[in-house]
């Protein structure tokens, strides 16, 4: 146990190492909150709070691929969580069904990959960190070809709601 706590010091002095290097994306950013890297642009990304004693969360996001070849969604992390998966959501008589996406999502090219509320999502499992309404959670997407791109995701009790005006 010693040992992992050791470990888990020192991933937050390299995450806090990394942080004054950059603000917070790996890529480049506008100030509309649209993240690009040459292929992927990346809007509409948000987190679930916490809530009460659920000790997962979710994250969303819009990603459209402006390249010219397939890529993919491989995975999702956080520091905030023990383990982060892609998961599918589906309706069946009425009943919503998770279901974790192991091979990730594909974006062909011109296409757009949408994570929201009630839809697929991010799932952040195991929070070690237990993410507020009105704070920031930077989140780390990896793509096949487009590689690492980190999100800084505004965290909600209400996720996305504001673009469809509740
Ligand atoms: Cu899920």
């Amino acid at each position: 146990m010693k040992h992992l706590a050791a470990l888990t010091l020192a991933a937050l002095a390299l995450a806090a190492c990394d942080g004054k290097s950059t603000t917070t994306v790996s890529k480049s950013s506008n100030i509309n909150g649209v993240v690009t890297s040459s292929t992927i642009s990346m809007t509409d990304y948000a987190m679930r709070a916490a809530l009460g004693n659920n000790p997962n969360t979710a994250a969303y996001v819009t990603v459209r691929n402006t390249g010219t070849e397939a890529d993919r969604l491989i995975s999702a992390s956080c520091e905030c969580a023990a383990s982060t998966e892609l998961h599918s959501m589906t309706t069946k008589d009425g009943v919503m069904d998770m279901a974790e996406m192991k091979d990730g999502f594909v974006v062909a090219p011109g296409e757009t990959l949408v994570l929201k509320p009630g839809g697929n999502h991010i799932m952040l499992l195991g929070l070690k960190v237990r993410p507020q309404d009105g704070s920031t959670v930077k989140v780390k997407l990896t793509f096949e070809k487009a590689g690492d791109i980190t999100l800084a995701m505004p965290v909600s009790n209400t996720p996305l709601s504001k673009t469809t005006a509740q």
